[in-house]
């Protein structure tokens, strides 16, 4: 057996996680909040080469996904979202009622898996408390360490980025950020709506995009943002939500480059 030396043990983490940190302080994009909408666009970016830093609050990125509906296991996708679940390398189980009953364990570690093994930074334990604008464009995110988040007087640190996704879901935090400054010009006063899974799938994917120069919202940020009905345990609008966006951006950082 190797000989376990206790500090180079810990040497090894700081010194790994230091060099992450430092190159994710500027990056292509910058998705906040690692639920299904968010990993989806994240992967798909990523694969493309983009240069995607995902931030995430809680211990255990996946979002929603973990907990099924009411805490059974379980998720439900409709049809369209079969390719992605399939590039996922997700099972899905078809049913006789014409939609498909999924793992949630297999679909939120099946999305963490993917995204890092395609490049993404994944990194947990840190909330995003605020924005950074500049010439009227979000260029930035103001982050601190959940634990310290709320609880301490410590001051956040700033990543950078050339577009900025809200994946935050309910809470659509970035969005809140710029209400709360009375910088969103449109839908001032949208709340979610009542549950309609049929009208709310549709919404998150249609209604995705850039909502404020600089940054895009998907998944239920989209219902927060512009008020659509909410729809419960069924998770395809999230990933094509996540995958229209990632369409978005990667034209946006397209037209960024060529003006360049
Ligand atoms: C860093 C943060 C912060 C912050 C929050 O809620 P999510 O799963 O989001 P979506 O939109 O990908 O999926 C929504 C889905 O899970 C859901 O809730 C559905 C379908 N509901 C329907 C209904 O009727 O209720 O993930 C958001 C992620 C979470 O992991 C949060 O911890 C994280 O964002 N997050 N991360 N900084 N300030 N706030």
């Amino acid at each position: 057996m190797t000989r376990l030396d206790d500090v180079e043990i810990s040497k090894t983490i700081l010194c790994t996680y230091h060099d992450k940190l430092l190159d994710r302080l500027t990056s292509d994009v910058i998705v906040v909040g690692a639920g299904p909408s968010g990993l989806m666009a994240a992967i798909i970016l990523a694969r493309a080469g983009v240069k995607v830093t995902v931030l995430e609050k809680r211990l255990t990125p996946g979002g929603g996904v973990w907990g099924g509906g009411m805490g059974m296991n379980v998720v439900v996708v409709q049809e369209e979202a079969i390719p992605l679940m399939k590039e996922l390398g997700v099972r899905c189980e078809p049913q006789e009622n014409g939609l498909y009953a999924v793992d949630s364990i297999e679909l939120s570690a099946g999305m963490c898996y993917r995204a890092v093994q395609a490049g993404v930074a994944l990194l947990n334990l840190l909330t995003v408390e605020d924005v950074c604008i500049r010439g009227g464009r979000l260029d930035g995110v103001v982050v601190n360490r959940t634990m310290i988040s709320g609880a301490l007087h410590v001051d956040p640190i700033v990543f950078s980025a050339k577009a900025v996704l809200d994946a935050t879901g309910h809470e659509a935090v970035l969005v809140q950020a710029l209400r709360k400054r009375r910088l969103l010009k449109t839908d001032a006063d949208c709340v979610e709506g009542p549950m309609d899974a049929d009208n709310g799938e549709r919404f998150v994917v249609e209604r995705a995009g850039e909502i404020f120069p600089g940054l895009w919202i998907s998944g239920m940020s989209v219902s927060a943002a512009r008020g659509g009905p909410r729809m419960g345990p069924i998770f395809g609008g999230m990933l094509l939500s996540g995958r229209r966006v990632a369409e978005q951006i990667s034209a946006a950082l397209e037209t960024m480059r060529k003006n360049e």
